[in-house]
């Protein structure tokens, strides 16, 4: 169990990658449980940026070393505002959060928050879908203008529901180590997303694979789904190719939607995955970097959201940088490429101090 740095100018601050945020908050857990609830709620509504004040005052209360107990206490925390402050106020006294508990009771933002955990489906279409009168999974499968993706992801819906732990990944882990070394002996396969971060649970396995020869990256996503679709492994491509400003046209609008301050210049292929042992389609998440990318794809995909969305902004506020999964950019016409060699020389070269993958959990 790890006790960090009470230093209040690295506690406070509202960039979340620059202190380290564990799995599970040691205090104020049931008010980041009530606000997470209001946050989520906003963003089923389109609220972007209302959502985005909540995760900072989330994020703060969750590396708070000690319960809050008053309003005044927590207006002194970078992020919390009079509005939230409110809330906290509200808690203080009565134990609760009443908007949170009105959320939690609403048959709107119940249905909402299953249509939006569809695969393919954003925030946008699953307020549609609620205002058509849908109220299940089932009469959404009526939809008569249902995309190719929408129709996977509702048919999916109950597979990539169910979470997965730490084992079942690993399942799949060993599959793909096994599969793709026989082709490239040489090819680096790191698990990220959640599973890299701790998590118990996952809601799907992400991977950056690389190769160090540039020649072999080049046709790896191809290689790779190829063969796992010949070994039976991959049963739908949900998001195939490269979603750049090229061919951005072809990329369906709801992923664009819903992935929209996540695309990056990478090969990638998500896919659903049958795992052996229990015949569960798994979504995989398959990203492919070249060598040189490597480092920034693995520091750009291991997540939280909320880090590396902290990450871009500090790159770019405090250091005329650019982050991104494939790539660290100085700010300067032409935009010049800074060369990184591990995760770890990208925190030195921006000044953030290294935290580790399970400490990113904002
Ligand atoms: P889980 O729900 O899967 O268990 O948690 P997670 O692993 O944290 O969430 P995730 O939705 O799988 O996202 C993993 C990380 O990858 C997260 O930090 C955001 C990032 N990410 C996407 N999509 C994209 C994308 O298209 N481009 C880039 N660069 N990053 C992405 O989710
Ligand atoms: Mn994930
Ligand atoms: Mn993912």
């Amino acid at each position: 169990d790890m006790e960090f740095d009470l230093d209040p100018c690295f506690i406070n601050t509202k960039y979340e990658c620059l202190r380290p945020t564990p799995l599970k908050p040691k205090y104020n857990q049931c008010l980041v449980e009530l606000l997470e609830v209001i946050e989520h709620a906003r963003e089923l509504n389109g609220e972007e940026r209302n959502a985005l004040s909540y995760r900072h005052a989330i994020a703060a209360l969750k590396v708070y070393p000690r319960n809050i107990e008053s309003y005044a206490e927590a207006r002194k925390i970078i992020g919390i505002g009079p509005k939230i402050g409110n809330h906290i106020k509200e808690f203080l006294t009565t134990g609760t959060i009443p908007e949170a508990e009105e959320i939690n009771a609403s048959e709107k933002y119940q249905t909402l928050d299953i249509f939006s955990r569809v695969y393919g489906v954003g925030y946008k279409t699953a307020r549609k879908w609620y205002q058509k009168g849908y109220k299940s999974i089932r009469e959404c499968m009526k939809d008569p203008y249902l995309t190719h993706v929408q129709r996977l992801g509702l048919e999916l819906f109950d597979d990539f529901q169910k979470k997965m732990s730490r084992q079942d990944i690993q399942e799949i882990l060993d599959i793909l180590n096994k599969v793709i070394k026989t082709m490239y002996p040489d090819c680096m396969i790191t698990p990220v997303g959640g599973y890299r971060r701790g998590k118990e649970f996952s809601g799907d396995l992400d991977v950056v694979v690389s190769h160090p020869q540039e020649t072999v990256a080049n046709n790896l996503l191809k290689d790779i789904v190829e063969i796992l679709i010949n070994k039976g492994h991959l049963k739908h491509k949900l998001f195939y190719g490269q979603p750049s400003a090229k061919n951005k046209k072809d990329v369906p609008s709801e992923l664009i939607s819903s992935h929209k301050n996540i695309m990056d210049n990478l090969d990638k292929c998500f896919c659903a995955f049958i795992q052996p042992s229990t015949q569960i389609c798994r979504q995989v998440d398959l990203i492919i970097a070249p060598y040189s990318q490597y480092p920034t794809a693995v520091l750009g995909w291991t997540g939280s959201k909320q880090f590396e969305r902290s990450i871009r902004n500090f790159a770019k506020k405090e250091r005329k940088m650019t982050f991104a999964s494939h790539g660290l950019f100085l700010n300067v016409v032409p935009r010049r490429r800074v060369c990184v060699t591990s995760e770890k020389d990208v925190f030195d070269i921006l000044g953030i101090p290294w935290v580790e993958p399970e400490m990113r959990n904002c």
